[in-house]
């Protein structure tokens, strides 16, 4: 029966039936986690995307099992969020029903798929027996101070009615809706994700990561050193800090400028400016960050009236405040040196602001203003002369013996912000009492459920505040009334440590056993979207380390070799969207040519981590090879009772040859998720099998025979279903995936023998094949011993025989 998907069906019930992908705890010295990120469950069905993420890395694993890695390969869903609860909206079903719904149907699907999923791990993040520990996780955090409730501007999309991460607001419109955000002071819990930036920073280079994910992750911490120094107001009572990266142009200091939210800005304003300061701050407040830091956009600012005076010259200066300045970087405020920055240049020049040089690049030449780069101190008192990073330091050696400054390393990246006004997430553990004020939920009574009838269509307000039941509760600590917290957590909190709770996923008692997850992490291989390199990369991160530092696990980094898949973009080169009407149903494909064709195919045509423009021009192609597979099968079922022969001669060692480099090079190549040329090579042996087959006609069967064998190896992880049919026809029983993978020997990968020239007097007589391993005398002897050499020697005395080893011999005849 050629392969279909008749034969996909066939082995998947055989697989369930003998539930050959279980893990096996016993065998955890030999443990491989390998994880795909896992997928939200929507609607539709799986799509391209799902296919050449799960279908590759699946055919990884299958390789690493067959290597005899006992492999952990689960698959879950990341069932709260967003979508589900605005496709709830625009449809009035509960998300709770539409979200199990779509989960059975992916489950279908995936299974379909033909993985290795272990799917007794599995886990589903909206279900009361996963965020029972997405609550203990923010419990241990709130515990030691690494989750707290502050208020803060934050983002907010005025059409989902909630607050957004930074990471989720790009170029000032809403990741999801493009909705321009906007700013909205709220009282919102944190995680202290700052506390871990330098550790985060350190231990990237611990980790087989792409470069360019490490880089995302770099800057999105954005450590940058510098100092602060200290300014006090002129003849009030109140002093401020400045972050500087540019000690050095301390002396260039014309004017300060504070964030237009710095609460000192109230206490400093002159009576007479401050009509135009709280104007300004108001104009300010509808602007979002992104906005503020434009460089194309004009700097606008106004004087408070009031003066700084310089912590070396005790010069007075202007203080300002510009909404260039943000109020959540360094310390809010910045000390300008218009000469040698270019925002306070700008600044400068149109409100008339003085413009004092004191760098000059080191060459003396008369460099422009802004002038940027490092240089030599000029105009700076004792330190004129000093190159810039020397006057750095010497600027705030000085200012230290003051108390007046000191180095500093101040981080971009900011706390974590996790609630969510939204319905669809894990409540919050905590509830608010009369008299004990903010009070934590104890362990035991976790999970706080989430209540199934509540009015879910957003208006601003948390949907949970509406349900009374919800809502009243009594204090854990005195036994009075209180209220829960409405708000639920960002589900970027459920997918950061799903991948331990998949370890020991029926715990009921712990989030995880601290035996056993040390054991079977960190992940080995995990395989996911590039678009997580700053946000769930980064909050994994992070979570693994503070749960270690709490005592729950003992290693560093959650994931130690990380993979990114391109993407498959629709035929027209775009990304697929409905909308576009560019998607590509696997479905279709998969009927037609059955789950392994498919699979293979995306193996085949793509770079894996590059992707491309889909098209199927090579699908026949792949369709062909298969083909090409079973009647080599069916041919050395023909065979195999020929009497034959069993010595080995040069088709055979041209044949062994091919299977060896087939099977070093796919066994490579795999390894590194560089799948095109891995079934290249498969390609290269099928053909060097035909060919052999055709042209050998009393043939070693045992090596034909043990090669084919190679062979189904060789594609079984692009093409499981249909190699274990192969399996099973070669009469060798069930299953393939339970065979070692082969190894390829290097003895069959030498050429043992070697072609070298031979000379007579300077002249090329003819070629000699020799051993590759021939000494000189051997090689002499070879050489004379040739017919053709023979006979042009023939009446001739031979001189002298010079032999370069390998290459040549050269015979001086007279
Ligand atoms: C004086 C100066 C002179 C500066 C000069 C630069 C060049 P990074 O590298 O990103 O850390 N700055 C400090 N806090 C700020 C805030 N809250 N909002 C906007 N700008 C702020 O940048 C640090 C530099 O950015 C600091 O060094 C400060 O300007 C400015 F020739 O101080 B600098
Ligand atoms: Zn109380």
């Amino acid at each position: 029966m050629p392969y279909s998907a008749d034969i996909d069906r066939k082995w998947q019930k055989k697989w369930a039936d003998t539930d050959i992908y279980r893990f096996n705890p016993q065998n955890i010295d030999k443990k491989l986690y390998c994880l795909e990120m896992f997928s939200y469950p929507s609607g539709s069905n799986l799509h391209v995307g799902h296919w050449y993420n799960y279908g590759l890395t699946d055919s990884w694993a299958r390789m690493k099992r067959m290597q005899g890695y006992e492999v952990f390969h689960p698959m879950g869903f990341d069932a709260f969020g967003l979508p589900a609860e605005n496709y709830a909206i625009k449809t009035g079903i509960h998300p709770q029903d539409s979200t199990l719904k779509n989960i059975e149907t992916m489950e279908g699907q995936l299974k379909e798929m033909g993985a290795t999923f272990d799917w007794n791990y599995e886990v589903k993040t909206c279900m009361p027996d996963y965020y029972k520990w997405t609550q203990w996780l923010f419990l241990q955090l709130y515990k030691s101070g690494l989750a707290y409730r502050k208020n803060a501007p934050v983002n907010w999309c005025p059409k989902c009615n909630t607050v957004l991460a930074n990471e989720q607001v790009i170029d000032g419109a809403c990741e999801r809706c493009d909705t321009e955000v906007t700013k909205r002071d709220l009282t919102q819990w944190f995680f202290k994700i700052t506390a871990y930036a330098q550790e985060l920073l350190d231990k990237l280079d611990t980790i087989d990561w792409p470069e360019k994910t490490k880089k995302i992750q770099t800057n999105w911490i954005g450590r940058s050193e510098g100092a602060e120094i200290c300014f006090k107001v002129a003849g009030q009572d109140i002093d401020f800090k400045v972050f500087t990266t540019r000690a050095d142009t301390l002396y260039g200091v014309t004017y300060v400028v504070l964030a237009p939210e710095n609460p000192i800005v109230d206490k400093i304003t002159a009576a007479d400016n401050r009509e135009a300061v709280e104007n300004y701050i108001r104009e300010t407040k509808k602007q979002t960050e992104i906005e503020r830091l434009s460089t194309v956009k004009e700097k606008t600012g106004v004087f408070t009236g009031a003066y700084a005076v310089h912590p070396i010259t005790g010069e007075q200066v202007p203080v300002w405040i510009a909404d260039y300045v943000l109020a959540s970087y360094g310390t809010g405020c910045v000390m300008a040196v218009p000469s040698h920055d270019e925002r306070d240049y700008d600044f400068a020049k149109k409100y008339n602001l003085p413009i004092r040089r004191v760098i000059k690049s080191a060459d003396g030449s008369n460099d422009e203003l802004p002038y940027c780069e490092y240089g030599v101190l000029v105009n700076s008192a004792e330190f004129d002369g000093m190159p810039s990073g020397e006057g750095k330091l010497a600027i705030v050696k000085k200012l230290e013996a003051d108390n007046k400054g000191s180095l500093k390393i101040n981080y971009r990246l900011r706390d974590w912000l996790v609630s969510r006004q939204r319905y669809w997430g894990s409540p919050i553990p905590v509830v608010y009492c009369e008299h004990c004020g903010e009070v934590a939920v104890p362990e035991e009574n976790l999970p706080v459920l989430l209540p199934y009838d509540v009015e879910f269509a957003p208006d601003g307000e948390s949907p949970l505040k509406k349900s009374e039941e919800f809502m009243s509760t009594t204090c854990p600590k005195c036994g009075g009334p209180a209220k829960r917290d409405p708000d639920t957590l960002d589900t970027f909190v459920c997918s950061s440590f799903y991948y331990l709770r998949y370890a020991d996923n029926k715990n009921s008692e712990k989030a995880f056993d601290t035996e056993w997850i040390n054991k079977l992490l960190p992940v080995d291989k995990y395989v996911g979207g590039a678009e997580h390199a700053a946000m769930h990369l980064l909050y994994a991160r992070f979570i693994t380390k503070a749960l270690r530092d709490l005592g729950h696990l003992n290693f560093d980094e959650p994931f130690l070799s990380l993979v990114h898949q391109g993407t498959i973009l629709g035929p027209d080169g775009n990304r697929m969207s409905k909308s576009k009407g560019n998607t590509i149903s696997p479905d279709d494909y998969v009927r037609k040519y059955g789950s392994d064709i498919f699979r293979m195919y995306l193996g085949f045509g793509f770079n894996y981590v590059d992707g491309g423009p889909w098209s199927d021009d090579g699908i026949k192609a792949i369709s062909r090879f298969t083909s090409r597979i079973e009647r080599l099968v069916e041919s050395l079922a023909e065979q195999k009772s020929n009497q034959a022969r069993t010595d080995i001669d040069k088709d055979d060692k041209e044949l062994n040859f091919v299977r060896h480099n087939a099977i070093k090079g796919a066994t490579q190549d795999t390894d590194r998720f560089q799948f095109n040329t891995a079934i290249s090579r498969c390609m290269e042996l099928v053909n060097a099998l035909y060919k052999y087959d055709a042209e050998v006609k009393t043939k070693n069967i045992r090596l034909f025979e043990e090669t084919i064998a190679d062979l189904i190896k060789l594609v079984a992880p692009f093409a499981p279903h249909f190699a274990e049919e192969m399996w099973e026809q070669l009469g060798y029983g069930y299953s393939v995936f339970n065979q070692k993978w082969p190894v390829f020997d290097e003895k069959a990968l030498v050429k043992d023998t070697i072609e070298v020239a031979v000379q007579i007097n300077g002249t090329v007589r003819g070629k000699i094949e020799i051993p590759a391993n021939a000494d000189n005398s051997e090689a002499e002897a070879a050489a004379l011993a040739d017919e053709k050499i023979k006979q042009f020697l023939e009446g001739r005395e031979v001189k002298k025989v010079i032999v370069v080893k390998g290459r040549l011999v050269n015979i001086v005849a007279k």
